[in-house]
């Protein structure tokens, strides 16, 4: 198994110095400015910390925006874009004697100018030298922030013009080629994880081993971190969105639900498969899996550049509804459009249909309106119209979830849609959510994500897993 990334990206650099026009280019517009005369954009990366009290580090994860600006990933390092002389200056962190005893030495500058996409590249040492000669030629120099790894400099900074967010937000939503294959990439590894897990069933008698067969396999692929926590639960626990106990007993129930998704490159795959623990769907599990999959079908038919995603998300609800009404957990005497009005169905499908996905798992640019006073579309992270080269997750789910439905059926005016007792056959299944990564092409989309879905099929991987055993997989616990 190859650790080492694509091979379309053999020898090619991360295209930093694009990013930069390409921020730029949304910054004038914004501001309606005509040139770029004295403009700049400075970024710092993060730095390595200790724990208190402690010779050891606290896990890192790169700024994203410092990463789209620089493409680098060495903590400690700075980068500066002259936008009026078009020039990228990448600041690597000063050598200190003491890491270079413990951890070797680190990149030369020429090495640095040869892997990276800059024009130049300097020590940290000469950034007030370098970033001080722009102010002092008048240059406003945006950044996001003033904080603890730039504040050498940062009485020369500008921080939080909205203007700078939106043009680094904008720039981020679409993405160019060295990203798609880099997310392919990523999207390439969840896939074998997901498969490993569905395969690994035969050892996995509680959530933690589901966790553990996940970042072991993506770990074995070089994927060192992952975009999120793994979400990995069974039975009622299922409808929990973002459950992270990842530690209970699965022996005893029928669904599993595992949300994850590993990451390359600073880049993010969010994939969420289900399947019953034995390999055969109940009758009620069954149904529900075909209903979240229809919600999911029938939005990828609607996907395409131009396309908004309010419209696709709220169809999703209308798909749901129609099947509730159908299997009677809905009442019959009301219409679907009565339904659709009360936004009952949030509490069952609570979340949005998905987001954009970047560097993020949850990334920039979506514009999203928590305070929306309709609950079908106040956690739609996405709320615009779909373009060529942006990627996103279609994620529908059904949840019974004890607390989201706890005060609508003791509320006689919001549970007189719901029929409890058919309502009651579901509760043990928790949830199912069927999460794909998607891109936006001219004319409809490109599904990165490739494991399976189809309930037959994860059936099948299920049971022929457990009829090699357990033995196959030489386990020592
Ligand atoms: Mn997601």
């Amino acid at each position: 198994m190859s650790t080492e990334g694509p091979a379309s990206l053999k020898g090619k650099k991360y295209p930093a110095k694009e990013h930069n026009t390409r921020v730029l280019s949304h910054f004038k517009e914004k501001k309606s400015l005509k040139s770029a005369e004295t403009l700049a954009f400075f970024m710092s990366g993060e730095d390595l910390e200790l724990w208190q009290y402690c010779d050891q580090t606290k896990p890192i994860r790169q700024n994203r925006y410092f990463y789209y600006l620089s493409g680098v990933e060495i903590p400690g390092s700075h980068v500066l874009f002259d936008a009026a002389n078009d020039k990228l200056t990448l600041f690597l962190p000063d050598i200190d004697y003491d890491d270079v005893m413990w951890s070797g030495m680190p990149l030369s500058p020429e090495e640095a100018l040869k892997k990276y996409d800059v024009d130049e590249v300097k020590y940290a040492a000469d950034l007030e030298k370098v970033v001080g000669a722009l102010a002092e030629a008048k240059y406003t120099i945006h950044t996001t922030d003033h904080n603890k790894w730039n504040k050498r400099v940062s009485h020369l900074l500008t921080e939080q013009d909205p203007d700078f967010f939106h043009a680094l937000d904008e720039a981020r939503l679409i993405k160019d080629w060295y990203e798609i294959e880099l997310m392919r990439h990523a999207s390439a590894i969840t896939d074998k994880c997901h498969l490993a897990v569905m395969s690994a069933t035969p050892i996995e008698s509680n959530e933690t081993h589901i966790h553990a067969e996940f970042m072991y396999h993506a770990l074995r692929q070089g994927s060192k971190y992952q975009s999120y926590d793994p979400i990995c639960c069974s039975g009622p626990n299922c409808s929990t969105l973002h459950y992270v106990k990842n530690d209970d007993e699965i022996d005893n129930k029928r669904s599993v639900l595992i949300d994850a998704g590993a990451e390359w490159s600073c880049y993010a795959s969010d994939v969420t498969r289900c399947f019953p623990i034995n390999g055969d769907w109940t009758e009620e599990h069954l149904t529900i899996y075909n209903l979240v999959l229809d919600m999911q079908r029938k939005t990828m038919d609607m996907i395409k550049p131009g396309a908004h995603w309010d419209e696709i998300h709220l169809t999703a609800h209308r798909v749901m509804i129609k099947e509730f009404l159908r299997l009677g957990i809905f009442k019959k005497e009301y219409s679907e459009e009565e339904i659709f009005e009360s936004s009952i169905s949030a509490r069952f499908f609570p979340h949005g249909l998905g987001h954009v996905l970047g560097m993020d798992t949850h990334d920039v640019g979506g514009r999203p309106d928590y305070n929306d006073p309709d609950p079908k579309l106040r956690y739609l992270r996405l709320r615009r119209e779909l373009k060529e080269g942006m990627v996103l997750t279609d994620e529908p789910g059904v949840y019974f979830s004890p607390f989201l439905l706890k005060d609508v059926l003791e509320d006689p005016k919001k549970a007189k849609y719901i029929n409890k007792d058919v309502l009651a056959k579901y509760w043990y299944i928790g949830g199912v959510r069927i999460e794909d990564d998607l891109l936006i092409t001219k004319d409809g989309f490109e599904n990165f994500t490739k494991i399976t879905s189809d309930p037959h099929e994860i059936s099948k991987i299920i049971k022929e897993s457990s009829a090699q055993g357990k033995e196959r997989f030489h386990n020592v616990v």
